[in-house]
């Protein structure tokens, strides 16, 4: 918790210094923001983005191994994918229900007359789904392709699994390497409050304090649905399908999310949201890796939530009244583009481009929301790891292996046990 609690005191000061030289020196900022703040936050980021690749290949192959039946891994992918699709759904419908009640886009003049934006290519979905099993797994892992390198990491684990005694001694060479990354990450981890800093100042001082004036009711819109996922719907998947107390798991998840937060990325997050959820949460790591890093990669509830307001929003600034036939689209388009998105900074908005085309809205419309975007991304990636986390301790309790914390904090109230 110290390292929680030096990167919050970090994110603290960082939004104090962006604030104060986006107002009273800006030149002084971006100064500051080239030679200091970028290099802080990209170091950060990279040094865990380097630990990505190994820590998802060795713990889904080691952790396939640890399920041992492969029709074990089956129920359990059924399971998780079945798990995500349902909350990412309420998430979008809680989303489009606020933002149909507030109104955010048809609180003022948003200037829709010069919003210009030029999507960047979003990957179909098919490709995403038919590309799963890698022609090279040396290139998948080169390219970060998540899917083909879950895919062969499953497939190398159910072999393994399969040899056994036969391939015993890659067996051990992955255990020992599950150790490494799992230091390494720890060492790499002290490097992150002088990473947050810079990554807020940053994102702070770069949007400065007109665009998030402008667009208040619109960010308090999409971090109200954020917070109300959070607490109802990952609250609720802890304590009635994790049997477990919320408080305990929220508590002990600080450290991923402030991570998520300073990063915007849930794939340079999802070394630590794993071993945190395997030391602090108790899920064993063979559930732990799978759902973790499938989630990482396919289940963002917060990026559906912004990809929900941000359309009603923009529909609303260009007075355009959605039906529900749109609506409904909306939710579905949302949910397949929340499975595309990548779990990199920014992605959120390249797929909103694709559910925004599918209700004939303008894309230009993105242009009224990309000023604020960078700090709703960096709350969404709190909650789409967040989903990741309640999803692995419901899915290790539905099958019995979820360990207990020998902690009271961690058991529910009497009454609702
Ligand atoms: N930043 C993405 C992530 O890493 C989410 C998004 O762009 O919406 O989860």
């Amino acid at each position: 918790m110290k390292l929680a609690r030096n990167i919050i005191i970090a994110l603290a000061a960082g939004v104090v210094v962006g604030l104060v030289l986006n107002l009273f020196a800006p030149g002084v900022f971006g100064k500051a923001d080239v030679f200091l703040f970028q290099p802080l936050g990209t170091i950060f980021l990279n040094l865990m983005k380097m630990l990505v690749i190994p820590v998802v290949f060795i713990s889904i192959a080691l952790g396939t191994v640890g399920l041992g039946d492969p029709k074990k891994l089956g129920r359990i992918g059924i399971k998780t994918i079945a798990y995500f699709l349902t909350t990412t759904a309420i998430a979008i419908v809680l989303a489009l229900s606020l933002a149909l009640i507030f109104k955010p886009g048809a609180a003022g003049d948003f200037g829709t007359h010069d919003a210009t934006y030029e999507p960047a290519e979003a990957p179909p979905i098919s490709d995403t789904l038919l590309g799963i099993i890698p022609t090279n797994p040396i290139q998948a892992m080169a390219e970060g392709n998540m899917l083909q390198i879950i895919f062969f990491a499953a497939l190398v684990g159910f072999g393994l699994a399969m040899l056994g005694k036969k391939t015993e001694k890659v067996t051990e060479l992955l255990e020992q390497g599950n150790e490494l990354v799992m230091f390494l990450i720890t060492f790499v981890m002290k490097f992150a409050p002088y990473g947050a800093f810079g990554l807020i100042a940053s994102a702070i001082g770069s949007q400065g304090y007109d665009a998030l004036k402008a667009m208040g009711l619109y960010m308090a819109v999409v971090l109200g649905a954020l917070l109300i996922h959070s607490v109802v719907t990952y609250g609720g998947t802890v304590a009635f399908l994790a049997k477990r107390n919320p408080v305990w798991f929220f508590k002990n998840f600080i450290p991923p999310q402030v991570v998520a937060f300073s990063t915007a990325s849930s794939a340079a997050t999802l070394p630590l949201s794993m071993k945190t959820a395997q030391e602090k949460l108790k899920v064993p790591e063979s559930i732990s890796s799978f759902v973790q890093s499938l989630g990482a990669t396919i289940n963002m509830d917060g990026t559906a939530i912004m990809q929900g307001v941000a359309v009603a929003f923009i529909a609303q600034a260009y007075g355009i009244d959605l039906t529900t036939g749109q609506l409904i689209t909306v939710v579905l388009t949302a949910v397949l583009a929340s499975i595309g998105t990548a779990a990199v900074p920014g992605a959120g908005l390249i797929m909103l481009a694709m559910v925004l085309t599918s209700v004939g809205l303008p894309v230009e419309g993105i242009a009224l929301v990309l000023g604020v975007d960078r700090l709703l991304d960096m709350v969404r990636t709190s909650v789409n790891i967040t989903g990741d986390a309640a999803c692995a301790m419901m899915i290790a309790q539905s099958e019995g292996v979820l360990g207990d914390p020998q902690s009271e904090e961690a058991a529910l109230p009497e009454k609702s046990r």
